[in-house]
């Protein structure tokens, strides 16, 4: 997985800096990618009370991951981290049918942060190895991206725990950033 990786991210490499954000609901399987991805030491920091920020730097690539959801004072935080984002990985657990609405707004809220209106979006229908799974035509439709033709976005299938469909997503996102 690592030398695939470093492939992916050659191009972008070569960019000045980038950062990612891998953001989703807890329990998306957020943390399980970043240690799939073997890009370097996670660095766990707690900006706050409740608010933990795991972070790898992978030569011009910085990849910043945290949960997101509930309500109050922390989503102010958020937007520390929205500058300079070339693109906003959103990973969802396909078989959590009960939060998809709550994944979906979530989503949505993110899409109109004006510090990521450039952002190209790529959804992880994570999880797709469980047979409650909802396939990737119902999350597009559950998540609303059917309509919004205003943004680039792209939906892979994947499996965090064996890595299934990490590379193709991550192939698509840095093909996208490094046309623009
Ligand atoms: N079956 C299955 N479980 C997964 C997958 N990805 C993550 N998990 C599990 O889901 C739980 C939450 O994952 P985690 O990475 O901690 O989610 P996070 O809160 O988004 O960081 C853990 O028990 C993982 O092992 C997957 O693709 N399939
Ligand atoms: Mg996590």
């Amino acid at each position: 997985m690592g030398l695939v990786i470093s492939n992916v991210f050659t191009r972008l490499s070569q960019q000045k800096q980038t950062r990612l954000l891998i953001v989703g609901l807890d329990a998306a399987g957020k943390t399980t990618i970043l240690y799939k991805l073997k890009l370097g030491e996670v660095v766990t920091t707690i900006p706050t009370l409740g608010f933990n920020v795991e972070s790898v730097e992978y030569n011009n690539i910085s990849f910043t991951v945290w949960d997101v959801g509930g309500q109050g004072q922390i989503r102010r935080l958020w937007k520390h981290y929205y500058q300079n984002t070339k693109g906003l990985i959103f990973v969802v657990d396909s078989s959590d049918r009960e939060r998809i609405e709550e994944a979906s707004s979530e989503l949505q809220t993110l899409l109109q942060e004006d510090e990521l209106r450039d952002a190209v979006v790529l959804v992880l229908a994570n999880k797709q190895d469980l047979p409650t799974a909802m396939p990737v035509d119902e999350m597009t439709e559950r998540l609303g991206l059917r309509t919004m033709t205003e943004r680039t976005w792209y939906v892979q299938s994947t499996c965090a725990r064996s890595g299934a469909g990490l590379y193709e997503g991550l192939d698509w996102l840095s093909d996208q950033i490094s046309k623009r």
